[in-house]
């Protein structure tokens, strides 16, 4: 092979590795397309609790709807946050939540919405402190809520200060402004489980009910509960 033919292989092998390393990178750093099924089934030892992490944000900052508020989820086999919001869970089993709040908050119009239900002892606890009311006329109020109306549980997601510079675009990083709020509650038989935000928090929609608060993958999804 000539010199310049040499040349030419190793300059195309070299653009292919670098192609490659590119390509892997962002495959990394973008997110998964939503629509999917997280399963927690599968990383699950049978009898043993599941663990949820999950993130709410203020504006998912890819896809179709740029400016939408989102819930994510861990997934549990990779690490990384996806936008998808059905989740297969074993039947009758203790599901651990850790939710990383990263959206600012406002008063309830419904004060219902500020009780914690449903969970273990009825409680959460934010940032380590226990509570089973909040009070959103007070701080920096509430952004969203997770509940799974089937099994009762609703848990109002504190707000962080509108002041502060929050993360702009999902997924966070645990260096953005944000509250972490953990509880506990038990899946029951095996069914499919619709949950969802209840705050109104779909800004520029007919009561803020529309947009993200009625599109699969961002303010709501299915607990696939199997036995
Ligand atoms: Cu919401």
């Amino acid at each position: 092979m000539s010199m310049r033919g040499r040349l030419a292989t190793v300059l195309g092998l070299f653009l292919v590795a670098v192609g490659l390393i590119v390509w892997s990178v962002a495959a990394f750093l973008t997110p998964g397309t939503p629509g999917g099924v997280m399963d927690f089934t599968k990383t699950q030892a049978a009898g043993q609790p599941v663990n949820i992490t999950v993130q709410t944000v203020g504006a998912i900052g890819f896809g179709a709807h740029p400016t939408w508020v989102s819930y994510l989820v861990k997934d549990p086999a990779t690490g990384k946050f996806v936008q998808d919001t059905t989740w297969k869970l074993p039947a009758n089993t203790k599901i651990n939540m850790t939710v990383l709040q990263y959206d600012s908050g406002s008063p309830l119009r419904n004060q219902e919405w500020g009780q914690v239900e449903g969970t273990t002892n009825g409680k959460a606890t934010l940032n380590g402190t226990s509570y089973s009311v909040y009070n959103s006329n007070t701080g920096n109020g509430v952004a969203h809520t997770f509940a799974v109306p089937g099994l009762g549980v609703s848990v109002p997601l504190v707000g962080n200060s509108a002041n502060a510079t929050l993360c702009g675009a999902a997924p966070c990083g645990t260096s953005s402004p944000h509250n972490t709020i953990k509880f506990s509650f038990r899946t029951s038989s095996a069914g499919s489980y619709p949950w969802q935000c209840f705050v109104p928090c779909g800004l520029g929609y007919l009561y803020g009910n529309g947009g993200p608060m009625s599109t699969q993958n961002y303010m709501g999804g299915f607990l696939e509960v199997v036995r």
